[in-house]
């Protein structure tokens, strides 16, 4: 039977949106974390406990776990029990997983591995990366896998915006390499997951993490096509899903101006590399999705005149954070600039963007013919009871995450995905 062998010690490869929490809550469980990154600027800033990323709980949780000498950060690794891989795995141009971080990661711990030590990927890569490619290298290091290192891929899931919470609390896959990593990087997560531990292997592990932001893209991808079937047969997109969902085991999901972020806009890649010839309906949801962002400068055309003023609200990928990474936000304002439109940016979370100015709302509202909402931030949802018309040249607001609430002034025009449609309808049935 395993050995019961006390494994405090840990080495935290990445301390990025899911490195950083997660050894955040290994050091807040009795572990002593050493997190390492390559970004100077990042390890002196959490040598003082201070961190960019902006996630509810997590600045409190780093200055306790400093403060308790539980969490260190260093631009190297040390000897530990444990190693963790939780780098980021950026897109090639061809959008194929670009693995040179975790690469690097893999070759920065193998001077200080020794024999029963564990390596434990986070990172999302493509099926297969675990065994052939780090598995390779331990066995070019002269260890024995799954004898003298253990290795396992064991995908994470947190929702940004509740990453704290959902790291303890979701069930975990763990896919070792074999029986005994398996086992070994259970006795690790039992130490803080509450959630249930699902024992698999590697392949399977990497694969079902593609698979379930896969599931994701291509029914967001239904939604979005059931908006452009919608203008054809006229009907109310957001009503039809609404209806379809009252079916038990229907869950059509919400359209929207894009998917952005580095996990739904990204997984389904890794695995269209592996069988372009078979990943048919995956790769069409991907071009249907990556289409809504010019389907939307389409629907500004048609509401307001090139020379119009654009207030766009939301850089941020999704409500209520300050990722902007793949927004959509980035190609639509770029195209409305392209056109001609002169554009005002806005976000109460975005504050660092690649070369977007980004105003406080009042200042980026003034003298604008559209409000085009493109983040379902929780503060636009009061928009509709503001005087738009004392603020803006044309109160008209494009609301494509459906997120403002009742309209109380009579004087703004509300579009969203629903309306224009009804317009076109009302207008039809008034000629009958
Ligand atoms: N979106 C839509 N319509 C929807 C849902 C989302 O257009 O109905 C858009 C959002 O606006 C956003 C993008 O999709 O631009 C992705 O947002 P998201 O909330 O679906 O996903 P992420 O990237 O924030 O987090 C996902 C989650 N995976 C699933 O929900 C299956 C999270 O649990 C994962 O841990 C994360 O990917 C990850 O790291 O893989």
């Amino acid at each position: 039977m395993e050995e019961d062998f006390k494994m405090k010690n840990i080495t935290i490869i990445g301390l990025g949106y899911i490195g950083l929490p997660t050894s955040v809550i290994f050091a807040k469980h009795g572990w002593n974390v050493l997190g390492v990154d390559n970004n100077k600027t990042i390890v002196e800033d959490l040598k003082q406990a201070k961190t960019f990323i902006e996630e509810p709980g997590l600045q409190e949780a780093l200055t306790e776990v400093v403060s308790l000498n539980r969490f260190n950060a260093s631009i190297h690794p040390k000897e530990s029990e444990v190693f963790m891989i939780a780098v980021s795995t950026p897109q090639n141009m061809d959008n194929s997983a670009n693995l040179r971080n975790v690469i690097s990661a893999t070759k920065s711990i193998i001077p200080y591995l020794k024999k029963g030590d564990l390596i434990i990927l986070e990172s999302t890569v493509p099926p297969r990366t675990t065994i052939d490619i780090i598995g390779e290298m331990i066995v070019n290091a002269g260890f024995a896998l799954g004898k003298d290192i253990y290795l396992s891929f064991c995908p994470e899931r947190v929702l940004p915006g509740d990453i704290l919470n959902e790291l303890v609390y979701n069930n975990r896959i763990i896919g070792g390499i074999n029986e005994k990593s398996t086992l070994k990087t259970l006795k690790v997560y039992e130490t803080f997951v509450k959630g249930k531990l699902i024992e698999t292997d590697s392949v399977s592990a990497e694969m079902s993490k593609l698979m379930e932001n896969t599931y994701r893209d291509v029914n967001i991808a239904l939604a979005n096509e059931l908006v452009k079937i919608s203008e054809t047969i006229e009907i109310d997109p957001l009503e039809v899903i609404s209806l379809a969902n009252e079916h038990p085991r229907v869950n059509i999901h919400q359209p929207g101006p894009g998917v952005g972020g580095h996990c739904i806009a990204v997984d389904p890649y890794f695995i269209i590399e592996k069988d372009i010839k078979h990943s048919q309906l995956i790769q069409n949801a991907r071009e249907i999705n990556e289409s809504m962002p010019m389907f939307i400068v389409e629907k500004v055309r048609s509401i307001v005149p090139i020379s119009g003023i654009i207030t766009v609200l939301g850089l941020a990928y999704k409500g209520n954070v300050d990722d902007d990474r793949n927004s959509p936000s980035y190609e639509i304002i770029k195209e409305l600039e392209t056109l001609g439109y002169e554009v005002k940016v806005t976000d109460p979370y975005v504050k660092e963007t690649n070369g977007v100015e980004v105003l406080l709302l009042e200042e980026a509202m003034e003298n604008s013919d559209l409000l085009l909402i493109l983040t379902d931030h929780k503060e636009y949802k009061s928009l509709g009871n503001m005087n738009l018309d004392k603020i803006m040249r044309t109160p008209v607001i494009l609301d494509t995450k459906n997120i403002v609430n009742k309209i109380e002034n009579t004087k703004t025009k509300y579009i969203n995905f629903s309306s224009m449609h009804k317009e076109k309808i009302l207008e039809k049935t008034a000629n009958y």
